[in-house]
């Protein structure tokens, strides 16, 4: 029984198995489209009905990317917090709306506790999915390196270990006796011993190819060239603005997280001093701290920029939202004391749309852009010289 709810949780790679090889079975696509019922609840007190929705809207387009079709979403402003993320009444909602749908996956919004993944799973049948799983399986799809492909399994095995030893503990509470003995038991114990033993096993791996990344950084501070990063909330248009200031052909999609390993170019100002310029994944409302703890070796290489460019989504309405969360998120990287200029991007479909810009506060200068035409490219490369090329020249007195 437990064996079958592990191997039905997607993004997780079940045990004993390489994990490419796994991740292919049980990700999305599967044989037909899946689809999903999408249920996002709130406590009254930590938002507002429009956060919900947008967060909501941000889900689906999650599970776009993830290859399922939405097929309705759901959503409760709740007084309490509830065994069943909703309240029971939603709960016989959802499961009637599930059978008339026809859903074959119910995706919930949040982080669930391994205690109320298995009361869900109990009351809607399998496959019930949150949003940390939908996050893990498109990073499981988009990571292209080796490192990338290390921090994505170690996320995920860091993310099943506690809720098999909830299922653990879920048994050991039964007190042992008929039903609880056998191979059942020993099998979690196997299990949770294989995924410590594994999760030690890529932290090693990871502090390797960490190592190397040192060399390479080492050398690239011998080279002397002052380094701007640009960083971001997923979609903001980080890869295509990297494109049109280094005329380098990495992929860029409406798609969240399309990028996810980082990448470094020379480019060279007007002036004629060269800088380097990274691109790398971006963030994302309730990143779950497994996650962010997974990609420390690939955040970490933010820690050598001398500047952070925060390209903002100028034309989405929750452009204020996003800029708040991904300030958060520096800052739990340690990173908010960095050069900063925000970036806001995408101005083209501001003024044609006739999208008001929106008050975005920041301490930060700013600068209106338009990665896809080019607007106003040459002020931000302006905005950069001056940051950096300063910086660089009083490095050097
Ligand atoms: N209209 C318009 N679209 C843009 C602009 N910049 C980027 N886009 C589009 O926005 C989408 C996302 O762009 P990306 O460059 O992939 O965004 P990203 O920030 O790298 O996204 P992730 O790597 O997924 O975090 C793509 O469809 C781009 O074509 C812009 O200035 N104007
Ligand atoms: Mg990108």
């Amino acid at each position: 029984m437990t064996r079958a709810s592990t191997a039905s949780t997607p993004g997780i790679s079940p045990l004993r198995r390489r994990p490419r090889t796994i991740s292919k079975r049980n990700s999305w696509p599967l044989a037909h489209t899946e689809r999903a019922l999408l249920v996002g609840a709130q406590l009254k007190s930590a938002g507002s009905p429009r956060s919900l929705k947008a967060s909501l809207s941000e889900l689906a387009q999650l599970t776009d990317t993830a290859g399922a079709e939405v097929v309705a979403s759901v959503s409760q402003r709740l007084d309490k917090r509830t065994p069943y993320y909703v309240g029971e009444g939603k709960l016989e909602e959802l499961r009637d709306l599930k059978r008339e749908l026809e859903a074959d996956v119910v995706i919930f919004d949040d982080e669930l506790s391994p205690t109320q993944q298995r009361n869900l799973e109990e009351k809607l049948g399998e496959k019930v999915i949150d949003r940390t799983a939908l996050i893990l399986d498109i990073f499981a799809r988009h990571a292209r390196t080796r490192e990338g492909q290390l921090q994505v399994e170690l996320a995920q095995h860091q993310y099943l270990l506690p809720r098999l030893a909830g299922q653990w503990s879920h048994l050991e509470r039964l007190g042992g006796g008929i039903g609880t003995r056998g191979p059942g038991e020993t099998q979690i114990e196997t299990d949770r011993r294989l995924i410590r033993g594994r999760i030690k096993r890529l932290n090693n791996q990871i502090e390797r190819v960490k190592r190397t990344r040192k060399l390479q950084r080492d050398r690239r501070q011998r080279s002397g060239l002052p380094v701007a990063s640009l960083v971001g909330y997923t979609n903001a248009g980080k890869s295509t603005l990297f494109n049109t200031l280094s005329h380098a052909g990495v992929p860029s999609e409406d798609r969240l997280f399309a990028t996810l390993d980082p990448i470094t170019r020379k480019i060279r100002l007007p002036h004629g001093d060269e800088i380097l310029i990274t691109d790398t994944v971006g963030f994302i409302n309730k990143l779950p701290p497994t996650v962010i703890s997974a990609f420390h070796a690939t955040l970490e290489f933010l820690q050598d920029a001398d500047l952070l460019l925060h390209v903002v989504d100028a034309s989405n309405p929750g452009s204020a939202g996003q800029v708040h969360v991904v300030e958060d998120t520096l800052r739990q990287l340690d990173l908010s004391d960095k050069p900063q200029l925000l970036v806001l991007n995408k101005m083209d479909l501001v003024s044609s749309n006739g999208v008001q810009t929106r008050e975005i506060p920041s301490p930060h200068p700013a600068v209106q852009v338009s990665a896809v035409t080019g607007w106003n490219i040459e002020a931000l490369v302006e905005q950069i010289q001056s940051v950096l090329v300063d910086r660089w020249a009083g490095r050097i007195v």
